[in-house]
């Protein structure tokens, strides 16, 4: 497939359709613009709100079918059925950005258990379930397809206060990796990007904290917070012909903070 296309064509993806959770806002928003410009046609999945449908319209403006998807990943239960009356509607997606998630910040020790266990429905299980619907429909139309998975530092290591996002993100790289060799002989192929300290809703807590704030500019070889775009363009080359022989990997997309101590 990608010997056959130009250089610029194979990092493209005119003619895909991608579905992108967490596309509302932050980081999903930044990455479903990127493959809209990129070519693809875009689903914006969050839950039902004025956001999705502010995202919906700035989207459209990229001239590409656009279309909000309004799902809550708590319901993760319902993926399955909620993905059929999709593909009904809109076709099936050959890309999947598997980005919404949430935390929920706590010393262990008082962390809820209920936190716990949303934390891991919506980071990990609705991955899971929503990655099943997605390949299960393409192993059907015998077509090939991509996920990307949004994983994150945490799935290196742990910052204090955050057990439950962490083990979530360990498991999505352990999940990635697992993924990746299940369907690799289907032509499905599975990665993903763990950013760095990016500055969205998410992380509003921690770069409004002056001293979190000047550590991670300091503790980051690049010396700054990432923005969504600088995620969303790596997601599109894994989303494209370009990463053709890559899957299994985590990408960390994090201005060096792995590289150094
Ligand atoms: C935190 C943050 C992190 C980042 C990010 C780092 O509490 O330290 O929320 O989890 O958001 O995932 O890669």
């Amino acid at each position: 497939m990608n010997s056959d296309q130009g250089f610029g064509e194979s990092f493209r993806l005119d003619g895909r359709l991608a579905l992108v959770t967490g596309a509302s806002r932050g980081i999903g928003l930044g990455i479903a613009q990127a493959m809209a410009e990129a070519g693809a046609d875009v689903l914006l999945m969050a839950r039902e709100s004025p956001e999705l449908r502010k995202a919906e319209a700035k989207l459209k403006g990229t001239g590409r079918r656009v279309a909000a998807a309004p799902f809550d990943m708590h319901e993760y239960a319902g993926a399955a059925a909620w993905y059929e009356r999709l593909v009904n509607e809109h076709g099936c997606p050959d890309v999947l950005v598997n980005n919404a998630g949430i935390t929920k910040r706590a010393p262990a020790e008082e962390l809820p258990l209920a936190d716990w266990e949303e934390v891991l429905a919506v980071n990990l299980s609705a991955v899971f379930a929503l990655s099943q619907a997605f390949a299960r429909h393409l192993m059907a139309l015998g077509r090939p397809g991509k996920i990307v998975n949004i994983a994150s530092l945490m799935t290196a290591a742990a910052r204090k206060t955050t057990a439950a996002y962490t083990a979530s993100k360990g498991g999505i790289g352990q999940l990635t990796k697992a993924l990746a060799v299940d369907w690799a002989g289907k032509g499905i192929h599975v990665n993903a990007i763990a950013p760095g300290y990016v500055d969205t809703d998410l992380t509003a807590a921690l770069s409004s904290d002056a001293a979190f704030d000047s550590w991670v500019k300091q503790r980051t070889p690049l010396g700054r917070w990432g923005s969504p775009v600088d995620i969303a363009r790596p997601a599109v080359f894994l989303a494209s012909a370009a990463s053709d022989f890559i899957t299994g990997q985590i990408l960390y997309v994090d201005g060096g903070w792995m590289a150094t101590f």
